[in-house]
C-alpha cells in the first residue's frame, strides 16, 4: 500500500480516468440541431463522398463506411477468420493466418494507415497492425482483400504500428511490450526487465510496384513501452517519432509504477540514416522465426513462408541516430503537423499538450543541449525542443489530427470532448462534447501533408445510451462533425464493428474507379481451376478426393457425386465461372466442420470436408444468385470406409442405377 500513498496525485487522475460518469456531458440529448440531418444525408442511390476505413479492435477486422452517411459498406477480415466469406476457412486463405506459432484465427487490430505518395494518400493499399501476435497486414484497395501479412520477431504487442513514411518506403512498427530478444534465453526472472528486456522497432520495406513487404531491419532500443508513432514529413522528412511510456522500466503494476516520472519520452529516429547504415552493411544478422504470408490474385491462393533471419542494429551503437525528447506523463498519441514542423505528444495524464518544434530539435542537437542520457541515448532538454504548450486543453488528451487551415483537433478521453486549437498560437478555439470517451479521431488526410477540412469523426468508447440497448454490451459509436466553420457541429452518430481505434478516410474518387469488378477466368492459375463445365471432374488420390466443380447461375457441376467413403478427405475446388460484376456464388456442405465459401466471379476456392458417416449429403449455393438459386444444389453419396462404389459424377443425367447399389 506504500506505493499508493506516495502516488496520491496519480490516484486522483485515475479516479478521473475511470469515474467517467462524473464527466458525462450535460446536454445528453441529440445535441444535433438545424441543418445537421441534411449535411449527413446521402439520398438513396447516391454515393458517399469519402471511404472511411475503421479499425475493428478486438474483432480483428476492418470496416468500411461511407461518409457522410455513416453507411456500412463492407467488413474486411484481416487478422480474424470470417465465416461470412470463408476467409481463414478456405484452403486458399488459411495460410494468411499462419505464424511461427501455427495458424492463429484472431487478433486485436488498432491502427490503419493508407499508403502515400509524396505525403498524400494514393489509394493503393491500407496497412493494419495486429497487437497480440505481432503482425502487419496490407489490404489491396482494388479488391479489398488482405493481400499480405508479415509477422514481426523480437516484438510483443505490436501497438506503435503500422505507420508509414511519406512515400510508403517503410511501414514502421514499434513493440508495445519490451521483451528479451528472440535469440536470447527468455526464461529469466521477470524482475530482470532492466537488464534483459529490449524495445524493438521494425522497419518493413514496401515494394513500389507490387507492395510486397519485407523486414528491412530492426532497431533495438532501450526497454520501454512504445505506444504510437508518426513519420516526419516535409521539413522533418527522414525522421520518425515514437511516444514511449514506462520509461520507469517497471515490470509490475504499471498503472502506478509506469506513472511515476513527471516525463516520459518522444523518441526521434532518423530512419533515412538507419537505412543508409544497413545498406552499408551495419547491423548484425539475428536468427529468428517469423511468417511471411502473401496472397496471389492469379492463383487466388495464399502462401506462407517461414523466414529465419533479420538484421538488427543496436540504437546505442550508433550515436546520432536516436534522440529522446522528454514528454509529460505517459504520452499516447504522437502526431506530426502537415508541414512536418510540429510534433504533438498527448500525455494521457497531463493537463497540457506539449508541441515540439522540429527546427528547435535540430538546434538543440547542434548545441548539444542535452539533459544526460537514457540508457545511452541522448535526452534533449525539454525546453530546448519545445515550441509551446496548449494550456488547459481538457483532461486526458489522446490523439490529434490536423485540418487544412492550420488547426489541430485533440480527443480528450476523460473530459469527453474534441478540442480544436491553433497550431501557431496554441490557443484553444472550440470544444465539442462527445458521447462519451473518445479514443482516436480522424479527419480525411488528417495525418498527411494534405489534410481536408470538412469532416471529423470521433471514435468513442463506453458509448452508454446512444443506441437502443442490446444486453450488457452496447455498440460503440463514431460521431461525425462538420468542421468547415469556426465551430464544430455534430451531424451524425453511427455504430461501429468491434472496438474502433484509428481510422483513415479518402475521397471516394481515389479508390472507386480502380475497384476490380471480377477476376478474368482465363487468368485464373489456381492448380484446381475448372475453366468450364467440360473441365470438371472428381479424382481420387488414396483417401483424398478432389472435386473440380464449377458454379454458374443456377447449377453446380457436377451435382451428383458417388464413390466418396467415410474418412475420406474431400476437397471441393469450386470455380465461379461467371464473368460479371457482383455475382458471387456460395458453397456449403452438410456436416463440414468449416465455414462456407463465397466465391467471386473468376475465382477458385476450396472447402475441405471429412465425411463422418454413411448417407446422403446435400450441398448448395449459399448466396441468393438468381430466381432459381434454391435449385442450385446437389448430392454427395457417402459409402462406408472400404466400400468399392466407384467414383462417378454427373450433372443433368441420372447415374446408372444398377452399378451403384451397394453389394450388401
Ligand atoms: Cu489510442 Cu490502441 Cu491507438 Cu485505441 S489506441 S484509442
Ligand atoms: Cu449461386 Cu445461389
Amino acid at each position: 500500500m506504500k506505493v499508493f500513498k506516495t502516488n496520491a496525485g496519480i490516484l486522483v487522475i485515475f479516479a478521473l480516468l475511470f469515474g467517467l460518469n462524473a464527466c458525462k456531458p450535460k446536454n445528453v440529448g441529440s445535441a444535433v440541431s438545424g441543418d445537421a440531418a441534411a449535411k449527413s444525408y446521402v439520398a438513396p442511390g447516391k454515393y458517399d463522398e469519402y471511404y472511411n476505413f475503421v479499425s475493428g479492435g478486438f474483432s480483428g477486422q476492418m470496416s468500411v463506411y461511407g461518409l457522410p452517411s455513416g453507411r456500412l459498406l463492407r467488413v474486411v477480415p484481416i487478422f480474424s477468420v470470417n465465416p461470412e466469406n470463408g476467409y481463414g476457412y478456405s484452403e486458399e486463405t488459411k495460410p494468411m493466418l499462419n505464424t511461427s506459432h501455427g495458424v492463429i484465427p484472431w487478433d486485436d487490430q488498432h491502427h490503419l494507415d493508407l499508403s502515400q505518395t509524396d505525403g498524400s494518400i494514393d489509394g493503393r493499399w491500407i496497412f493494419a497492425n495486429a497487437n497480440n501476435t505481432p503482425r502487419v497486414a496490407r489490404v489491396d484497395l482494388t479488391t479489398f482483400h488482405t493481400a499480405e501479412i508479415i509477422e514481426l520477431p523480437n516484438s510483443a504487442g505490436n501497438h506503435s504500428s503500422p505507420f508509414i513514411t511519406e512515400n510508403t518506403e517503410y511501414v514502421i512498427a514499434g513493440t508495445r511490450f519490451s521483451v528479451p530478444p528472440d535469440d536470447k534465453n527468455g526464461d529469466v526472472p521477470i524482475n530482470t526487465y532492466k537488464e534483459n528486456f529490449k524495445g524493438t522497432i521494425s522497419f518493413i520495406s514496401v515494394d513500389k510496384d507490387n507492395g510486397n513487404m519485407d523486414i528491412a531491419f530492426q532497431l533495438q532500443c532501450p526497454p520501454v513501452n512504445f505506444d504510437l508513432s508518426h513519420a516526419g514529413k516535409g521539413v522533418s522528412s527522414g525522421w520518425f517519432f515514437f511516444s514511449c511510456y514506462n520509461s520507469e522500466q517497471a515490470n509490475t503494476l504499471l498503472e502506478v509504477n509506469a506513472s511515476k516520472r513527471d516525463k516520459d519520452f518522444i523518441m526521434a529516429v532518423i530512419w533515412k540514416k538507419a537505412a543508409e547504415l544497413v545498406k552499408a552493411g551495419k547491423g548484425r544478422k539475428q536468427s529468428v522465426k517469423y511468417a511471411s504470408n502473401r496472397y496471389d490474385e492469379k492463383t487466388h491462393t495464399a502462401t506462407s513462408t517461414i523466414r529465419t533471419e533479420v538484421t538488427v542494429m543496436d540504437a546505442m551503437d550508433f550515436p546520432g541516430l536516436v534522440y529522446m525528447i522528454p514528454c509529460p506523463k505517459s504520452p499516447h498519441g504522437c502526431d506530426v503537423s502537415p508541414t512536418g514542423e510540429y510534433i504533438v505528444g498527448s500525455g494521457k495524464l497531463a493537463a497540457l499538450i506539449p508541441v515540439f518544434s522540429f527546427e528547435k530539435i535540430q538546434k538543440a542537437i547542434e548545441d548539444k543541449s542535452f539533459a544526460g542520457d537514457y540508457n545511452g541515448i541522448p535526452v534533449i532538454n525539454y525546453e530546448a525542443a519545445l515550441y509551446g504548450e496548449v494550456k488547459k486543453p481538457g483532461l486526458g488528451p489522446l490523439h490529434t489530427e490536423f485540418d487544412d487551415k492550420g488547426n489541430a483537433y485533440t480527443t480528450m478521453f476523460v473530459s469527453s470532448e474534441v478540442v480544436k486549437w491553433n497550431v501557431k498560437d496554441l490557443k484553444v478555439l472550440d470544444r465539442a462534447p462527445t458521447y462519451y470517451s473518445p479514443g482516436h479521431l480522424m479527419i480525411p488526410g488528417g495525418d498527411t501533408k494534405k489534410p481536408t477540412g470538412k469532416y471529423l469523426v470521433a471514435y468513442n468508447k463506453i458509448t452508454k445510451d446512444r443506441f437502443l440497448p442490446t444486453g450488457p454490451e452496447l455498440a460503440q459509436s463514431a460521431q461525425l462533425f462538420d468542421i468547415s466553420g469556426d465551430k464544430m457541429q455534430l451531424i451524425l452518430d453511427y455504430p461501429t464493428i468491434g472496438e474502433p481505434h484509428y481510422a483513415q478516410a479518402v475521397a471516394a474518387s481515389v479508390i472507386r474507379d480502380n475497384s476490380v469488378k471480377f477476376f478474368k477466368i482465363e487468368e485464373n492459375s489456381n492448380p484446381y481451376v475448372s475453366k468450364g463445365e467440360g473441365a470438371t471432374k472428381v479424382v481420387r488420390e488414396g483417401n483424398k478426393v478432389h472435386v473440380y466443380m464449377t458454379a454458374i447461375r443456377s447449377h453446380l457441376t457436377p451435382d451428383n457425386i458417388e464413390g466418396i467413403r467415410v474418412g475420406d478427405e474431400v476437397y471441393f475446388h469450386v470455380t465461379n465461372i461467371e464473368q460479371d460484376w457482383d455475382v458471387p456464388h456460395g458453397f456449403a456442405v452438410k456436416g463440414a466442420a468449416t465455414a462456407e465459401l463465397l466465391i467471386m466471379p473468376g475465382e477458385t476456392a476450396t472447402l475441405k470436408w471429412v465425411p463422418d458417416r454413411v448417407g446422403m449429403v446435400p450441398f448448395y449455393c449459399t448466396d441468393f444468385c438468381s430466381a432459381l438459386h434454391q435449385e442450385m444444389s446437389g448430392y454427395a453419396r457417402v459409402s462406408p470406409a472400404g466400400s468399392n462404389t466407384p467414383i462417378s459424377f454427373s450433372t443433368g443425367t441420372n447415374l446408372p442405377k444398377s452399378d451403384s447399389i451397394p453389394s450388401k
